[in-house]
């Protein structure tokens, strides 16, 4: 039997347990993709918006980091976003990508295209550095990592994510999920319009493989990157209670 105190001291620990997320990487649901495209042959959306990319320049499917990759010539190719997502508050990019060229000039991630209040240009600086901007944002347009793509870091697949919350004032860049630098910077939501994935409007483009290009609509944690970069985007979603991704996943395959 359990004295009065001791009872109370029990309710007070369960009420305090439950309390605790059950799912350590509660953040990862598909409902919280605007755009996943794991560039399985084809640039086949896998989240419920449904906005395939199209493929212009002649881009080829090879194999890639998690099943295929999409190889990009740093020419003309290019993945077309051509639907609006919209604005966003809390945004997260996490990608694998493998750069074989273009050392220190413009290298596009995801670029709205045109360049006006509120849109987002995510791309690797000609000083090799991974930018974020938000056009007229507070405390100025751009934000850097610390990391740059170039010399041992061309020609094999480097895991970044890219974090921003407009209500935080914060944005976190990761590489092969681990912090690189927090900055403060911000405030106004971010823009996701029609865009280009690995070039914009005919510029800046993108030599070599991108693949697991996923967009969220919410702040992912260091666990859940990891968890993305070690899992993949498939197995991560299989395993959460409600996500029922088969049957996409299999239309995505299916397609040619
Ligand atoms: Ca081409
Ligand atoms: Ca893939």
């Amino acid at each position: 039997m359990l004295s009065k105190i001791g009872e109370i001291q029990v309710l007070v620990l369960v009420a305090i347990i439950s309390l605790i997320p059950a799912q350590s990487f509660a953040e990862i649901k598909a409902d919280s993709i605007v755009l996943a495209l794991p560039f399985e042959g084809n640039a086949k959306d896998l989240s419920d918006n449904g906005t395939d990319g199209e493929v212009e320049g002649g881009a080829k499917f090879v194999d890639g980091k998690i099943g295929k990759a999409v190889e990009l010539d740093g020419k003309d190719d290019v993945v077309k976003i051509n639907k609006k997502i919209g604005a966003l508050e809390e945004v997260s990019f996490v990608h694998w990508v493998n750069s074989t060229g273009r050392d220190a000039q413009w290298r596009v991630f995801f670029n709205n295209n045109g360049w006006k209040a509120g849109d987002i240009h995510y791309q690797l600086h000609p000083n090799k550095q991974i930018e974020f901007s938000i056009h007229g944002n507070p405390g100025g347009n751009d934000t850097f990592a610390k990391f740059m793509i170039t010399g041992k870091e061309m020609n094999k697949w480097v895991h970044v994510a890219t974090v921003y919350s407009a209500k935080e004032k914060k944005i976190w860049f990761y590489v092969n999920g681990k912090l690189d630098v927090e900055n403060k910077w911000g405030g106004n939501p971010g823009v996701l319009d029609k865009a280009g994935i690995g070039g914009w409007d005919g510029q800046r483009q993108w030599q070599g493989l991108l693949d697991e290009f996923i967009i969220f609509n919410t702040v992912l944690e260091e666990k859940d990157i990891q968890t993305l970069m070690d899992e993949g985007i498939e197995k991560t979603l299989s395993i959460q209670p409600g996500n029922k991704v088969a049957t996409t996943w299999a239309s995505i395959r299916n397609v040619n």
